[in-house]
């Protein structure tokens, strides 16, 4: 075997010493770098060591503990698929799994597979770099620590690079002051504060009921007015636990089958194959069944703007009968996107909570915010919101952020900063040209965020596995995407989003809006999970067609 030379450096269930050489290095243990390190080591039997910057694993369900984190994936489906034993020996309690319990659950993986000896925790990796004569990429922490290894994954999360928008005047704030990202662990009492919140994503409709309880006044800044659906979480009632129980495969057969890897199919309707007193009634027992399902009414609604103008109406008339004050409820439905088109949140008691005396909306788009005070916020039109507290739930630097924080160089020392100056560059969201041995799970131009989290992640590590697999069996020891399969996928992830409404926000995530100064690409590819699954399969039946393999 091409790395048989590798040491295998001793190890301790208290985690790792620093420094060493490896087979395989993963950046992240979160989701996917456990489930990275499991088929790496177990399953090929390479040396492998995770680098995970946090003091525990969990990604970003380690970092985000803001007020009612929660997951919008149905719990049954946001899970490993991959061990039977653990599908049958979790049980979920509730519809939606919240952060403390999700956190539990790759605890729990991490400790059933006894995956904590070969993770280097407080391991912040700031740079990696392709030594060519060598071929192994060398891996640098924060603290110094030093690390090779043949191949290098990136399981670093699609969000988890914190965006703090420059506010001028933060710095003189006195009160505290939080990204949802980056939330205390030992909690935040807002018993009695005037809080702001900056921010009306998922997160921000997530946080917003449940700040709300807790503080003496919260005083929320919309920019962008933006959909939700309800939630309907609600604890899992012994018949489905069963149902669960009994369908694993069912379940995950489903899951494989959609476009977004969610537990439901879409359905084969169109929003005109019907009467409009026939679409309500469908919108309405969709409105109160809950969730991401609303999604799946009809199979139009994200690829027609005309179709999709009826479920944006029909969520429109919603939150203006559940908000009391036609003011409020104006400012709240006065929605400039297409439904579904950014990230479509789910919440609970969302609007509900601007029936709160306590509870204030600000309507950015007619006062934008335009500095911060030492003694709360203040907006364009003169007036100053007194806060305790200023929690922003304001995203991410999405897809790209937590790659390109990193300094990535690859051959030639080409870092990978410029050669994404334009945008993210890859062939199957896996790699990029003149990087060999790296590998990104749910990297740009891979479905990633547009689906349910663990169906691309599962898929990606274990198509990652197959192919250091494939390598080693033939005595070859890299494997680089050409730049002609690069330019042909970044082609077809251009195609397939432009056949949906999805690049038409101006102002998404998505296509790095959020963050000034960041190119305007659409970073997912849109084509969906099964047909990408296929694609990939046929990549590598075809030897790993548009990758050169060498050694
Ligand atoms: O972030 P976002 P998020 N001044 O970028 C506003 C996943 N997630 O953390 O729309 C004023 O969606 C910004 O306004 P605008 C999920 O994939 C999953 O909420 O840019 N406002 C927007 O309202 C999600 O999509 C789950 O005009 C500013 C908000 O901040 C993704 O994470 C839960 C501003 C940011 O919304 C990100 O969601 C939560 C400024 N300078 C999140 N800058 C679960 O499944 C930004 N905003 C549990």
């Amino acid at each position: 075997m091409p790395d048989s030379t590798t040491q295998h450096p001793t190890t301790s269930a208290a985690g790792q010493g620093g420094g060493g050489r490896f087979d395989a290095l993963v950046i992240g243990a979160g989701f996917s770098g456990l489930y990275q390190l499991h088929c790496l080591r177990d399953r090929l039997g390479l040396s492998v060591r995770v680098l995970e910057a946090a003091e525990g694993v969990g990604g970003t369900w380690y970092w985000n503990r803001y007020p009612g984190a929660r997951c919008d994936s149905e719990s049954h489906s946001y899970c490993y698929s991959f061990s039977k034993e653990l599908l049958e020996e979790w049980e979920w309690s509730e519809r939606y799994p919240g952060q403390a319990e999700i956190l539990r659950y790759l605890n729990h993986v991490a400790d059933r597979f006894d995956l904590r000896r070969d993770i280097r925790f407080g391991a912040r990796v700031v740079s990696a770099e392709w030594d060519e004569t060598a071929e192994l990429w060398r891996v640098v922490t924060q603290s110094g620590e030093r690390y090779a290894a043949r191949f290098l994954i990136t399981a670093v999360g699609c969000l988890s690079a914190a965006n703090i928008p420059d506010i001028p005047g933060l710095e003189d704030f006195r009160g505290r002051w939080y990204h949802t990202g980056q939330w205390p662990h030992e909690g935040v009492d807002f018993t009695g504060k005037r809080v702001g919140m900056i921010g009306t994503g998922s997160t921000g409709i997530q946080a917003a009921p449940v700040i709300a309880e807790a503080a003496a006044h919260l005083t929320v800044f919309q920019r962008t007015a933006n959909y939700s659906i309800p939630a309907r979480n609600a604890p899992l009632t012994p018949e489905f636990k069963r149902y669960v129980r009994e369908h694993h495969a069912e379940i995950r057969r489903v899951m494989h089958a959609t476009p977004n890897g969610h537990p439901f199919y879409i359905e084969d309707r169109s929003v005109f194959d019907v009467t409009p007193e026939e679409r309500r009634a469908i919108y309405e027992v969709a409105w109160q069944r809950g969730g991401l399902q609303f999604r799946a009414t009809f199979r139009d609604l994200l690829v027609d703007k005309a179709a999709n103008d009826t479920a944006a109406e029909f969520i429109r008339g919603k939150i203006r009968e559940v908000v009391k004050n036609p003011a409020t409820a104006a400012v709240l439905s006065d929605i400039d996107h297409p439904f579904a088109a950014k990230r479509p949140p789910i919440d609970t008691n969302y609007f509900e909570t601007f029936n709160r005396d306590n509870v204030t909306l600000v309507n950015l788009r007619a006062t934008p915010i335009e500095c911060i005070t030492p003694r709360g916020i203040r907006t364009r039109d003169g007036t100053e919101y007194a806060l305790d507290a200023i929690v922003f739930a304001t995203g991410f630097d999405a897809m790209t952020g937590p790659l390109l924080r990193m300094d990535i160089r690859g051959r030639d020392g080409l870092p990978l900063r410029e050669a994404w100056r334009a945008g993210p560059q890859t062939y199957l969201g896996l790699q990029a040209a003149g990087f060999p041995n790296l590998f990104t799970i749910t990297g740009p131009g891979s479905p990633s965020v547009l689906c349910n989290m663990p169906v691309p992640i599962e898929q990606h590590v274990e198509w990652i596995t197959d192919c250091i697999a494939h390598l080693r069996s033939r005595g070859l020891t890299r494997i680089e995407a050409t730049p002609e399969a690069v330019d042909r996928w970044v082609a077809h992830a251009n195609d397939a989003a432009n056949a949906s409404l999805l690049p038409t926000v101006p102002h998404s995530w998505y296509l790095g809006a959020n963050v000034p100064g960041k190119p305007r690409v659409f970073m997912p590819y849109a084509g969906g999970m099964a047909r990408y699954r296929a694609i990939c399969a046929e990549v590598a039946a075809r030897g790993y067609e548009g990758f050169t393999l060498g050694g």
